[in-house]
């Protein structure tokens, strides 16, 4: 089993040989700040939060999330009712024109369900984000690190 989770993270960081300093993503008028990720259990379920600013002049909304690592992956968003703390899935989540919209811990987030390997600190996470803009898909690869350090901030 460990070696089988081995070689799945090590073909993932083969397929991620990306830069690892610069970590931000501009296209089609969508930049993409700091995907991160908390440390996660193979089979469980992992969490990716980011920073999308719309920087062009039409609105832009984000419609989907795909990701190899894991069985699935989809937008929710942490919602509060009398005290009380609970997920609901966002199916598509519009960004107007000069905006950004943060996704971090209590808020808005990325679902990874079903974690093909475990997500240690200084792992990372490659997947799919697609925007539509008008008539046009705007997909766009990332990279979610793995930051134990950003545990500290959740509550
Ligand atoms: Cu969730």
């Amino acid at each position: 089993m460990r070696a089988i989770s081995k070689l799945i993270a090590a073909a993932l960081l083969a397929a991620l040989a990306l830069p690892a300093l610069a970590h931000d993503y501009t296209v089609g008028g969508v930049k993409i700040v700091h995907p991160w990720s908390r440390q996660a259990a193979k089979g469980g379920s992992g969490v990716g939060f980011a920073t999308f600013t719309n920087t062009g002049k039409d609105a832009v909304t984000l419609i989907a999330v795909k990701t190899p690592a894991a069985a699935s992956a989809s937008i929710h968003q942490t919602v509060e009712t009398a005290g009380v703390f609970s997920m609901r899935p966002v199916p598509s989540l519009a960004i107007a024109p000069g905006k950004t919209v943060t996704f971090a811990p209590g808020g808005y987030h990325v679902m990874f369900v079903g974690l093909k390997a475990a997500l240690p600190a200084g792992g990372k996470l490659p997947a799919t984000l697609t925007f539509r803009r008008g008539s046009q898909t705007i997909p766009v690869e990332v990279t979610f690190n793995v930051d134990a350090a950003k545990e500290e901030h959740k509550h």
